[in-house]
């Protein structure tokens, strides 16, 4: 069902918008851990772009508010050219983070891939934390605790302006699921905004399935569906390498279940596997465990229907 079968691997090796170091090093787990080779076996075309580059990380304190701004927009400029160039070709960008600043890049140039095609996008942010903050509200001016507001226009000119249009997203295309760690002036402003958020307490009362029933509602035959995957997104229990836990995350089974109906709806068309942080992980298990349900978003099913 899923709708491209050619994916082209992009890593982007840096933990420069993060409060930890180490999600540098999340593009080599997730080849470690066959990324690659156990999509070709479900009959995926996988070509590995191999790493971007860009500046190392200063680990400098914030300056007005953000920490690392120039090195940031440099990293983002390389991952929305990389994506948008996969994006015309026909392929699938699956972006290898480094650390969530990053979804700014790649969601900029979906974007502009769809203004392009005239397709509707729709963003599946997965994630324990909303990722909605500004210079004014964030707690540690990490920008990888800002995408989602820099894709919706607020934020620094030089970042905000990456993909030619500000703002690159609205909200309205956003649905985001599995929070359950937002800061009390992010939280006002995520309200504000109107930003969709199935969070934890709504997925323990009404389930995941009906959450992501109404996360893919409304998705037609000329919607580009994108995957925003935070791996902090999934309970630390199961899934350890990561800079920012939360408890409380999803399970197994209920993550399963969410990339198995994002891989039902077959419109899945670009994909960022994000926060990865292996320095914190143990035997690569956080890897192994992400490349699992990558592997049920591109359609490999526990189901004993048919
Ligand atoms: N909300 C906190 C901050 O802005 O510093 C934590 C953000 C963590 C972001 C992680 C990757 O999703
Ligand atoms: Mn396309
Ligand atoms: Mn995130
Ligand atoms: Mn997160």
């Amino acid at each position: 069902m899923t709708a491209l079968r050619s994916v082209s691997l992009i890593g982007a090796p840096t933990d420069i918008g993060a409060g930890a170091r180490g999600a540098s090093m999340g593009p080599e787990a997730l080849r470690v851990a066959n990324l690659g080779a156990t999509l070709e076996s479900h009959g995926v075309d996988v070509v590995d772009r191999g790493n971007l580059s860009g500046p190392s990380n200063p680990w400098q304190p914030p300056v007005n508010g953000y920490r690392h701004l120039p090195e940031v927009v440099q990293w983002n400029q390389a991952v929305h050219d990389a994506v948008y160039a996969e994006l015309q070709l026909g392929r699938m960008p699956i972006l290898l983070g480094g650390d969530h600043c990053l979804g700014l890049g790649s969601i900029s140039a979906v974007a502009r891939h769809c203004r392009d095609t005239g397709k509707k996008l729709r963003v599946l942010w997965l994630d324990a934390h909303a990722d909605f903050n500004t210079s004014e509200l964030t707690p540690s001016g990490n920008i990888h605790g800002m995408p989602v507001a820099c894709l919706c226009g607020f934020g620094p000119k030089e970042l905000i302006e990456i993909g030619g249009k500000v703002p690159a997203i609205s909200p309205k295309w956003v649905r985001q699921i599995g929070i359950r760690s937002v800061d009390a002036g992010e939280k006002r402003f995520v309200h504000e905004q109107e930003l969709e958020v199935f969070d934890m307490r709504y997925i323990d009362e009404m389930g995941m399935r009906h959450a992501m029933e109404l996360a893919l509602a409304t998705l037609d035959a000329n919607t580009h569906l994108h995957v925003s995957f935070d791996v902090d997104f999934l309970d630390p229990s199961i899934a350890p390498g990561v800079g920012t836990t939360v408890p409380g995350g999803p399970t197994y089974r209920e993550a399963q279940l969410c990339m198995e109906m994002i891989a039902d709806t077959g419109r899945m068309a670009s994909l960022d596997v994000m926060e990865l942080n292996p320095a914190l992980d143990e035997k690569n298990r956080t890897a192994l465990l992400a490349v699992d349900l990558i592997e049920s978003l591109f359609g490999k099913s526990t189901l004993m229907r048919k």
